[in-house]
C-alpha cells in the first residue's frame, strides 16, 4: 500500500501547497492504474426519436445568427450533464441547418467530420470546394481548413459532428477565426472528379505536392457498394473498411479515425477489447449492442458511443451499416493503441 495524503501531518501538508508542489504517492495509483486505464466516460446512447424533436425546437428558439453552429451536444454520461464530450477524446454533436440558413466561414484549430443524417440540399464549403451533403457522407473539416455550410434543399437538414474538441481544448490550443463568405470554385468536389477509383489519383507535375486533406468527402453511396461486394468473401459476412486519405493512406484525419461496418442480419460480433474510444452511428438496420453490460436497442440514425477498453457485443436483427469514429490514429501516434482479445 503507497501512503496517503492523510498519513502525513497537517503542517507538513499546508508547506507542500504554500511552496506550489504536491507528494505524487498518493495519487500514483490514480495516475497510472494497474493493467488498464479507469475510464470516467461511460456508455451512452441516444436515439433519433429523441433528439429530433429537441432539435426541431432549437431551430424555432434559437436562430442560427445567435447559434453560429445549431447543435445538441452529446454528453458523456459518465461526465454528467452539461459534458461537452461523449468521450475523453470524441466530441459528438447533432447539428441542425434549415432551407436557406447559412452557418457562417470560420477555422479553428480542432479537426472536424461530420456524417449526414437527414435532408437534402444542405452542402459545406471547405477550402473553396462545395461538398454535397447526402444521407450517411462523411465530409472532413480538418484542422486549419475554411469551412461554413449552406442549404438550398426545402426541408431541415441533419448531420453528426464529431470532432477531436476535448483534446485540443485539453491542450490549450482550441481557437477559432471567422472569415468572409467563400466563392465555392464552379467545380464538383474532388470525390466526385480526382478520386473516382481507388488506387487511381491524378498525375501531379514533378515537385508539386498534393494537399494534406485532397478528398474531404466521402460519399456514402461508394461506401455501401464497396462494403457489401468485401461482405460476399467474408467468412462471416461481416465488412469493415477504413476511411483514409486517397494519397497517403493516412487516417482520415490526424486524430480521429472512421471506419464503416456492415453487419449482416441476425449476426452475433464481438470485436476485441480496443484501447481507443469510439462512437457508433447507425446508418442503416436494426439491433442490440451491449457495453460493458449496457444493453442498446438501436435503429437507423441512433448514436453509441464507448468508452476505452469497453466489452462491446453486437446482435443485429437486420442488415445493419454503422461507422464508427475512434480516436486510434491519435493512439497510433502516440504508439499505444492496443487490441485484447475476448
Ligand atoms: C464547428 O465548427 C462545427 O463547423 C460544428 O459545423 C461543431 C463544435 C465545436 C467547435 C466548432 C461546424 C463545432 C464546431
Amino acid at each position: 500500500m503507497l501512503g496517503t495524503m492523510e498519513e502525513l501531518p497537517k503542517d507538513y501538508r499546508n508547506s507542500l501547497a504554500s511552496a506550489g508542489v504536491t507528494p505524487l504517492w498518493p495519487m500514483m495509483r490514480k495516475a497510472l492504474p494497474y493493467g488498464a486505464p479507469e475510464p470516467v466516460s461511460a456508455p451512452g446512447f441516444w436515439t433519433y426519436e429523441s433528439l429530433r424533436p429537441l432539435l426541431m425546437q432549437a431551430g424555432e428558439l434559437t436562430p442560427v445568427e445567435k447559434a453560429e453552429r445549431r447543435v445538441l451536444v452529446m454528453s458523456d454520461p459518465g461526465r454528467g450533464p452539461g459534458a461537452m464530450q461523449a468521450t475523453a477524446s470524441i466530441y459528438l454533436g447533432l447539428q441542425l441547418l434549415l432551407p436557406g440558413e447559412t452557418a457562417p466561414n470560420h477555422i479553428h484549430t480542432p479537426s472536424a467530420a461530420r456524417i449526414i443524417v437527414e435532408g437534402e440540399g444542405g452542402y459545406t464549403v471547405v477550402d473553396g470546394e462545395k461538398l454535397p451533403m447526402d444521407e450517411g457522407d462523411i465530409i472532413l473539416t480538418p484542422g486549419g481548413e475554411w469551412h461554413e455550410h449552406g442549404h438550398e434543399g426545402t426541408e431541415p437538414v441533419v448531420w453528426l459532428d464529431a470532432l477531436d474538441l476535448p483534446i485540443i481544448f485539453y491542450l490549450e490550443g482550441s481557437y477559432s477565426r471567422e472569415g468572409k463568405d467563400q466563392s465555392p470554385r464552379n467545380r464538383p468536389d474532388a470525390s466526385q472528379v480526382e478520386y473516382l477509383a481507388s488506387g487511381l489519383a491524378p498525375v501531379r507535375e514533378k515537385d508539386v505536392v498534393s494537399r494534406p486533406y485532397p478528398m474531404v468527402r466521402y460519399p456514402w453511396v461508394r461506401t455501401e457498394a464497396a462494403l457489401l461486394e468485401l461482405a460476399k468473401y467474408s467468412d462471416n459476412g461481416v465488412a469493415e473498411l477504413d476511411y483514409v486519405n486517397p494519397e497517403t493512406g493516412a487516417p482520415a484525419l490526424p486524430t480521429l479515425g472512421f471506419t464503416a461496418m456492415y453487419l449482416p442480419g441476425g449476426q452475433t460480433l464481438a470485436p476485441p477489447l480496443r484501447s481507443c474510444s469510439s462512437a457508433i452511428h447507425v446508418v442503416k438496420g436494426r439491433g442490440r449492442t451491449t457495453v460493458n453490460g449496457e444493453t442498446f436497442d438501436w435503429g437507423p440514425k441512433d448514436t453509441i458511443s464507448v468508452p476505452v477498453f469497453a466489452e462491446v457485443t453486437h446482435e443485429t436483427s437486420e442488415d445493419a451499416f454503422l461507422i464508427r469514429v475512434h480516436d486510434r490514429p491519435i493512439q497510433e501516434t502516440l504508439r499505444y493503441y492496443e487490441e485484447r482479445k475476448r
